[in-house]
């Protein structure tokens, strides 16, 4: 530790010996699992409660603790590491960029956004892009340009636009954002709420056609809802849902960030009720994982909304990410991690239903996102991904008794046999 950063900051004494051992001897010397948990709980602010698993290395769909415990990622960062823990060519891609121009802002162009807005608008069959850095920042995104489509071409009266969203919905965690969310913890204590949001049942498509009006401007949906327990909706919701909003000219905004770049075994989770909606927001995979990318498809009287200063970030379309996730998107049609997320997740599927555990209630999802909903007389679903990381195998609960099943998309079925062996313990035990 530099001489100037030592006398400038004031370092607990204990952790200094580590310091002076580094120095002295040059060995590496790494603090344990509890020394690192108990620095972030000491220093870091309380907004999570994770598994207390300390990683430092991650490789495919195996990810190290600082013990050299070997893990295999059920989770894959929530959908953002469908290509794989440190894909070697998006980490390639990454060292190239970084070595070259990492940041421009966006008063000045660069060489790498140009090319991810044609790659992916003639993959997806939009007319435009527009890149931003979070999941929510490309939510808020979609929400203003929906607003302003509302009133500037739509015809609706300024500030009187309003937008449909669902029940348990999951898009973020800005104050907008929140302001719809169904959840109380996600909104205590946030207020005052953003108006012009209403929510309306999941999977009812009478609730919905029954909420639009002259000043709907649009209705956002998870195609499959993710944290809500990878709630798949009843078969044909999405298309009528679409032909509804079709009629009312209403805009249908799809929430891919979780569900979408192959997650679900099609490339859109929407993919499977053959629509294409009026706006796609992506994030997470769209960089796999290695750098902050998202963005918001649409077509040319959508996004042509926005005019020069209107909206913007700074690192929205910085030539890092834009390069990262061209390579991200590459990976992801050419080693064909789309149709391995169909065929293993049905696969994977089966096999969770055979073992036939007393606890589970349901076993749900498309592709390999996978949703266990446990009987709530099993206690919840924490214990046993407390039990199933004591086995080498990473999972996150979500809403009490639903265990989540997210592995990256590189998996091979052999891993997903060797997996099943401690899953099935698990479900099994008392
Ligand atoms: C956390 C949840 C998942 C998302 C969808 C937008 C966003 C997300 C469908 C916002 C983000 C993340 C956020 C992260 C944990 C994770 C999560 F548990 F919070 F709800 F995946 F289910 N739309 N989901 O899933 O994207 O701004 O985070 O990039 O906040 O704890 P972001």
């Amino acid at each position: 530790m530099p001489e100037y950063y030592r006398k400038s900051c004031v370092i607990p004494s204990k952790f200094l010996k580590f310091e002076v051992q580094i120095s002295k001897n040059k060995t590496k010397v790494t603090m344990n699992t509890q020394e690192f948990i108990a620095l972030e709980e000491k220093y870091g602010a309380h907004n999570y409660h994770p598994l207390d698993v300390v990683i430092n290395r991650g490789e495919g769909v195996w990810v190290w603790d600082v013990e050299g415990k070997k893990y295999l990622d059920c989770l894959a960062a929530y959908s953002a590491v469908n290509q794989g823990h440190c894909h070697p060519r998006i980490i390639n891609v990454l060292k190239e960029q970084a070595s070259k121009i990492t940041l421009t802002s966006r008063a000045f162009r660069n060489d790498q956004l140009p090319l991810l807005c044609k790659e992916m608008c003639e993959l997806t069959g939009y007319e435009m892009l527009l890149p931003m850095n979070s999941g929510a920042e490309a939510v808020e995104t979609a929400l203003k340009a929906a607003r302003k489509w509302g009133y500037k071409v739509k015809g609706v009266a300024e500030n009187e636009g309003e937008i449909l969203t669902c029940t348990n919905n999951f898009s973020g965690r800005t104050i907008s954002i929140v302001s719809f969310s169904t959840e109380e913890q996600y909104k205590d204590g946030f207020g005052p709420f953003t108006p012009g949001f209403r929510n309306i049942e999941y999977g009812d498509i009478s609730a919905l056609e029954a909420a639009i009006t002259p000043n709907t401007v649009a209705f956002l949906v998870e195609p499959i809802q993710g944290e809500a327990g990878i709630i798949v909706p009843p078969a044909g919701y999405l298309k009528a849902a679409f032909e509804i909003c079709k009629k009312n000219n209403v805009l249908f905004i799809a929430d891919e960030i979780q569900s979408g770049l192959g997650r679900s075994g099609k490339l859109f989770a929407f993919n499977y009720d053959e629509i294409k909606p009026d706006v796609v927001i992506i994030g997470k995979a769209l960089s796999g994982g290695c750098y902050p990318v998202s963005a918001v498809l649409s077509g040319k009287e959508v996004l042509g909304v926005f005019n020069p200063g209107d909206h913007g970030s700074t690192f929205g379309g910085n030539p890092l990410g834009a390069s990262i996730a061209r390579e991200s998107i590459k990976v992801l049609i050419e080693e064909k991690l789309v149709e391995n997320s169909y065929d293993l997740g049905i696969y994977f599927r089966d096999k969770l239903n055979a073992i036939n555990s007393p606890h589970v209630k349901e076993i749900r999802g498309k592709g390999l996102f996978i949703g266990v909903e446990l009987h709530e007389k099993a206690g919840g679903a924490r214990r046993f991904c407390e039990a199933l990381a004591k086995r080498g195998i990473l999972c996150k609960e979500t809403h009490t008794h639903v265990i989540r099943f997210a592995p990256p998309l590189v998996i091979k079925k052999e891993e997903i046999d060797e997996a099943l062996v401690s899953i099935k313990e698990v479900l099994l035990m008392a």
